[in-house]
């Protein structure tokens, strides 16, 4: 089931999720509501959070080479931790919790990430470049942080002063 995503300045998106305790039935149904939400939204990565879960689970699908999503290539990641990070790089980031804005974030750009599939298995992955991005990017939602957080004072104070203009056109048309 496609589910609603919740957007800024939406104060659910702030809490700190909680560890998955049980990886039965419930768990799968949420995380298969999650893949059919982020595909029809045309999305890379989503954060249980963002359908108001507050459960550390997200998903992350990045485009192959021919820029298709394929199912093979999910990463479904439950209660993960950095183990390592070095280096760094600026990405463009955009999120469907903040829809209609992209910025430059800096992160890491080489990651160790532990963390479980949906049955329970632990799992032990060295990302780098984008896939460490979006595992940072959607780590940050478990803690309760966007990634407009991240950004320059300055930055910052664009983004809210575009988000303003957006929902004065929107009340203009109701
Ligand atoms: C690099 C940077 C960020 C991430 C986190 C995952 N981010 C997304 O999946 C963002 C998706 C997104 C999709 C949008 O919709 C369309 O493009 C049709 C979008 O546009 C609007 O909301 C209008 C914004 C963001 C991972 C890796
Ligand atoms: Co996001």
């Amino acid at each position: 089931m496609i589910r609603e995503i919740i957007t800024y300045p939406d104060k659910r998106l702030y809490q700190q999720s909680k560890k998955v305790e049980n990886f039965d039935k419930e768990l799968h149904q949420l995380l298969d509501d999650m893949y059919e939400t982020m595909i029809a939204k045309n999305g890379i990565g989503l954060a249980a959070i963002q359908i108001a879960v507050p459960l550390n689970a997200l998903l992350i699908l990045l485009p192959d080479e021919n820029d298709e999503q394929k199912k093979e290539n999910l990463h479904e990641v439950i209660n993960p931790k950095i183990i390592e990070k070095k280096g760094s790089i600026v990405y463009q980031e955009g999120c469907l919790s903040v829809p209609d804005y992209y910025d430059d974030v800096k992160r890491a750009d080489w990651i160790a990430v532990e963390y479980f599939d949906r049955n329970g298995n632990k799992i032990v992955k060295e990302c780098n470049e984008l896939l460490a991005v979006a595992f940072q990017h959607e780590m940050d939602h478990l803690q309760g942080h966007l990634f407009i957080e991240r950004l320059s004072y300055l930055k910052r104070k664009k983004f809210e002063k575009e988000w303003k203009k957006k929902q004065r056109a929107k009340k203009k048309q109701s």
